[in-house]
């Protein structure tokens, strides 16, 4: 009798163990599954480019903002992330926007004619979204982060302020950019374009910047437009040329794979 006691007890200590086994298991793998969404959007979209190893690319980049203050990430942070995943020049073929993000990535998602900056891998991985750290974590945060305009030096501003230079600098030939007809001022100061791109493009090898200036149904302005001025005098030594040139007729040349590229404005 006491031996059969003693068995249903063990019985039921092991039936304990094993639920307690399982029930670990279960809420582990519940919890984890999406503690880091934005390690598993980066290694999915780096997956792409075979050509590199793309843990060693993340880590580098986490090491880049993980346990610092996120108002304190400046855009050097970057550098070695930078170093790591280097823009390769494309003479002819670079492809700036300000302002016009839907309408360049249409065209440049459809023909082979432009690289953009989500072409890379670092723009590509990184496109559309928020991350941050916090000063005594190894985590990544995505919500809760500073905005774009809350602290200058914020992991995602500088990110974009530190790629969009190395991808300016690298840039030869004659580079383009679309902007936006539809809006007062198509080059804005403040735009990464005007601040860091613009500034970036070397004169020795970029020999001219052709301006595409997006209009739609409700255009606002033309190529005389003040700001585009401005444009014209940030480039010193760079040549500068500008058409306006339809939505529609870039939607049209986007879907017509026989057009050449050079003909499309
Ligand atoms: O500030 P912008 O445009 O002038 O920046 C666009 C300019 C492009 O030429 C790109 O090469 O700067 C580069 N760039 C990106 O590639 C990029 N992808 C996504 C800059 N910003 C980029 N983003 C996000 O879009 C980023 O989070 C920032 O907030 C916007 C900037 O878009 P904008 O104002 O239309």
């Amino acid at each position: 009798m006491d031996r059969k006691r003693r068995r249903l007890c063990l019985l039921a200590s092991l039936l304990v163990v094993l639920l307690i086994i399982i029930l670990g298991v279960v809420l582990g793998l519940t919890l984890n599954r999406d503690r880091d969404p934005l390690k598993r959007t980066f290694l999915d979209r780096c997956g792409k480019f075979k050509e590199y190893d793309c843990q060693n690319v993340w880590s580098i980049f986490e090491q880049a903002y993980v346990n610092k203050d996120p108002c304190n990430v400046p855009p050097e942070a970057y550098h070695p992330l930078i170093a790591a995943a280097p823009i390769i020049p494309a003479c002819n073929r670079m492809m700036f926007w300000s302002k016009t993000k839907d309408v360049v990535h249409d065209f440049t998602n459809k023909r082979d004619c432009f690289i953009t900056m989500e072409d890379t891998l670092l723009g590509s991985v990184l496109d559309g979204l928020r991350w941050c750290g916090e000063e005594g974590s190894t985590e990544t945060f995505t919500t809760d982060c500073p905005g774009w305009s809350d602290c200058v030096n914020n992991p995602v501003r500088s990110f974009w302020n530190s790629v969009s230079a190395a991808f300016a600098k690298a840039a030869c030939g004659q580079v383009t950019t679309m902007l936006n007809g539809s809006i007062d001022t198509p080059y804005s100061p403040s735009s990464v374009f005007a601040s860091i791109e613009v500034k970036n493009l070397n004169s020795t090898t970029v020999q001219k910047l052709n301006v595409v200036l997006v209009i739609q149904k409700n255009a606002v302005t033309n190529c005389t437009n003040a700001s585009l001025e401005n444009l014209k005098k940030d480039l010193g030594e760079i040549q500068y040329d500008c058409k306006e040139v339809p939505e529609s007729q870039i939607q049209e040349c986007a879907s017509d794979p026989e057009k050449p590229c050079g003909s499309c404005w």
